[in-house]
This record gives C-alpha cells, sequence and structure tokens, in this order.
C-alpha cells in the first residue's frame, strides 16, 4: 500500500513538472501575441511561398523583432498573374461534360484552372450534358468563371444505342462485366459517356463555333502557374493534340479494339499518316496494340482535326464493330490511336509543365527550378510519369527526345 502512494506521488510530481517545462517553453513565443495581425499573416505567408526554414524559426524567435519574420521573396510579383495578358486570344474554349450533379466537383475544377491560367486569358467556358442543365449548376459555374459560359444539351442520337447494336448481346456483357467486377462494367451511362467523348462533343452545335479546345473533368487539381497561352503554344508549334499523362488501358476493356483499327487501317490506308506514333502504341510494328494511351480526362487538342474526315471515318469504323457497347471502349485509348497513326508524331505534346491531378494519378514536374518558377504546390514524388506503369518513357523515346531534368529521381 506505501508503495503505491510512493508512486502516486511520483507520477504527480512528474506531471507537474511536465506542466511547468511546458509553460516555460510555451511562453517563449509569447512576443508573438503582441505582433500586429498583419506581421502574422504575413509570417504565414511567407511559410507558404516556400522560403527557407531558417527564417521560419527566426519568426518564433522571442529575442527577434517582429519585422525580422518577413524575408523578401525573390518570385514575388514575377509572373504578374493578377493581370489580363495582352494580346490575342485564340479561338478556343473550355468544355465539360457533366451531370447537374457533379456541380460542386466541377466547381473545384473550375475554381483551379482559373487560378492557374484562365483569369488571365478569359477564355469560353462549354458545358454539356445529356439532361438539361439546372439553375443550381449554371449560377455556380457562371459565377467562377472568367469566360462567357455557354450550356448544351446533347441531342438524344448522340447518347443512345445506334440501331445496329444488339441490345441482347449488350445486356449480357455488362452482366459478365459486372460479375468480374471490372470498373464500369455494367454501366449503360458511362459507355455512352465514352462513345460521346469518342465521337460527338467536337460536333456539338456549340462546340462549332472553336478550332481549340481543352477539356476539364470534375474533380481535378492544377498545382503550377501556366504563365503562357497553352492554345497559342498548340498552333505556333504545329501541334494537334496533347497529354499530361499516359499509361496501360486495362485490357477486358478493350480486347478487339485493336482487331477494329487494324481493320480501319486497311480499309482507309489513306488516313494513315507518315512518321506516325506507331511505335507508341505498338511494340511489333503493327501487329499487336501495347495499350498505352494519353489519360483523355485532360486534353488540350484541335477541333478541326477530330471534325476531319479522317477523324470521322476512323470513329464511324470503331462505332460499327460495336465495342463501345459489347466491350467498354474508353475515349482514352479511342483518341490516343487516332492521334497515334492519324498524325505525324511531331504534333503530339507533352505538357510537362501543367501539373495536374486526376484521381488516382498526378503529373508533377520533377524538374525543381520549374517547380519553383510556376509556383506549384505538388510533391515531385507523387509524379506518375518514369514509375513503370506510364507510358510517357516510351513517348519521350520513340520521338528522340530528352527526359526532363530530374527524372531519374522519381524511377
Ligand atoms: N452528362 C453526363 N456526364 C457524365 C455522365 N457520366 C460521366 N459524365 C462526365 O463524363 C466525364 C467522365 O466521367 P467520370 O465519371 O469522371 O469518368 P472517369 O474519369 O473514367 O472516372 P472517375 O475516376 O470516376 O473520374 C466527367 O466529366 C463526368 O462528369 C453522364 O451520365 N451524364
Ligand atoms: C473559329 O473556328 C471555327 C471552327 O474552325 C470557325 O468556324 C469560326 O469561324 C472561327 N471563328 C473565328 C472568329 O475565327
Ligand atoms: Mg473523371
Amino acid at each position: 500500500m506505501a508503495g503505491t502512494t510512493k508512486y502516486l506521488r511520483y507520477i504527480v510530481f512528474a506531471f507537474v513538472c511536465l506542466v511547468v517545462i511546458f509553460f516555460i517553453s510555451s511562453s517563449s513565443t509569447v512576443p508573438r501575441d503582441f505582433q500586429s495581425a498583419s506581421d502574422l499573416i504575413k509570417d504565414q505567408s511567407s511559410k507558404w511561398r516556400g522560403s527557407q526554414a531558417d527564417d521560419v524559426k527566426e519568426s518564433t524567435d522571442a529575442a527577434k523583432k517582429p519585422e525580422a519574420s518577413t524575408s523578401p521573396n525573390p518570385h514575388a510579383g514575377k509572373t504578374g498573374l493578377s493581370e489580363t495578358a495582352p494580346g490575342e486570344r485564340m479561338n478556343a474554349t473550355f468544355v465539360t461534360l457533366a451531370r447537374n450533379s457533379d456541380v460542386w466537383e466541377i466547381a473545384r475544377s473550375i475554381r483551379q484552372v482559373e487560378d492557374r491560367f484562365n483569369h488571365r486569358y478569359n477564355y469560353d467556358w462549354v458545358f454539356l450534358n445529356d439532361q438539361p442543365f439546372d439553375d443550381t449548376f449554371k449560377k455556380v459555374t457562371t459565377a467562377l468563371t472568367s469566360g462567357n459560359t455557354k450550356y448544351g444539351e446533347i441531342p438524344k442520337e448522340h447518347w443512345s444505342f445506334p440501331e445496329f447494336i444488339d441490345q441482347e448481346k449488350a445486356q449480357k456483357v455488362r452482366e459478365d462485366m459486372a460479375a468480374r467486377k471490372i470498373i464500369y462494367g455494367d454501366s449503360v451511362s458511362y459507355r455512352h459517356m465514352c462513345r460521346y467523348e469518342s465521337g460527338f462533343f467536337f460536333r456539338h452545335p456549340l462546340m462549332l463555333d472553336y478550332e481549340w479546345y481543352w477539356r476539364v473533368e470534375p474533380s481535378i487539381e492544377l498545382f503550377c502557374d501556366i504563365n503562357y497561352d497553352t492554345f497559342k503554344y498548340m498552333a505556333d508549334n504545329n501541334k494537334k493534340y496533347s497529354f499530361v499523362l499516359s499509361l496501360y488501358e486495362y485490357v477486358e476493356t478493350i480486347p478487339t479494339l485493336w482487331d477494329s483499327v487494324k481493320g480501319f487501317m486497311s480499309k482507309h490506308p489513306e488516313h494513315i499518316a507518315e512518321g506516325n506514333s506507331m511505335a507508341f502504341l505498338s511494340d511489333d510494328d503493327g501487329n499487336t496494340y501495347n495499350h498505352c494511351h494519353f489519360w483523355s480526362n485532360f486534353e488540350i487538342g484541335n477541333l478541326d482535326w477530330l471534325r476531319s474526315q479522317a477523324y470521322i471515318d476512323y470513329f464511324n469504323h470503331l462505332d460499327r464493330d460495336g465495342g463501345f457497347f459489347y466491350e467498354r471502349w474508353g475515349d482514352a485509348p479511342v483518341h490516343s490511336i487516332a492521334a497515334g497513326l492519324m498524325l505525324p508524331k511531331e504534333q503530339i505534346h507533352f505538357f510537362n509543365d501543367i501539373a495536374y491531378y486526376h484521381v488516382p494519378f498526378t503529373h508533377c514536374p520533377t524538374g525543381e527550378q520549374t517547380r519553383l518558377d510556376l509556383k506549384c504546390h505538388c510533391n515531385p514524388k507523387d509524379n506518375f510519369d518514369w514509375n513503370g506503369y506510364s507510358c510517357t518513357a516510351r513517348f519521350f523515346e520513340t520521338n528522340g527526345m530528352q527526359k526532363p531534368e530530374g527524372y531519374e529521381q522519381n524511377q
């Protein structure tokens, strides 16, 4: 019994000591309380601007005057982001396919695109939906964008089963894919979405007014400033299609896609470009598909190319073979194969400086100076490009391009 009380006394004593130590240590930051609110904010913002850890430590040092906590930021004011960019605008628009229920997820995306790029350029934004957009969707998205917004309903014939599709067969496929737990394998609407993005969005009446598009999906993130007109870059450099992430497609969703592509190639050899990117798509000179594709939830591209006879013939050929419904062909491999075969390889651009996230992958530039200059907030460790599941290394190799600074640390 006496032993227990002794221990109890030790514990109480130890506790009192801890309280005293805590008080002494925390009292050393007391002068902070006498800093003005604006000094505190400056303090915090210098942390966020990424000034050296030493400066942050100094600011909590009781002996230092509050002024010592702010250090000149070498990056300050360099981008002039608050101003509207001078010069002409391109014939271009953002485009988003979305449901009314996606409003808050697309709101997040818009805010990021505006903050990082479009508040200087004020490009238009076209929203497309198989249902009429509701007032909330229109109100929220219009408030967030700096350009004109347009809301389009998709004509029924672009979002339904073509008459040549055998409904029973398509249903069996969905049941089978559901049983095999293939992602979106049982979804009809997902298939309409993929087919729409593959063959129709660029022909929507609202899109006919434009030459260039930038596709934006719900819940994406942009991690770096974009201080130049990406559409103009595409035009000036003779680019037609672009990407930030590439990967291997889930084989179960496209077992016969390449057979259909081969059928197209022999039917329309005139549409196959000299000096194309076949080496990106196939390891055996076109016999089989290696499943590499550009991730199409991000795209900056040329609408006139998608509206060209070559692309329309390609889409119609694939559509006829039925794989949008009898399998689950995605618009990413469909667009990628088109770009890979029908464009000279120099016309496909990798935007290393557009840092991007769509669940579950991140593109973050590996070069430190790039990230500092562009005020990036992504962790380079999250970059997917030089990982074995990405096809971006293959893109660099097939194009004879030099890999960006810092890529080795990322493998
Ligand atoms: N209007 C409409 N838009 C849709 C429908 N299904 C998907 N979308 C949109 O089509 C795009 C792609 O759909 P997602 O659900 O993002 O498909 P995903 O990117 O493959 O998969 P997640 O990992 O879920 O993002 C998004 O912009 C969606 O908002 C639909 O039934 N109707
Ligand atoms: C923009 O591009 C579309 C499609 O090419 C074209 O029809 C339209 O005339 C262009 N508008 C302007 C202002 O150049
Ligand atoms: Mg998505």
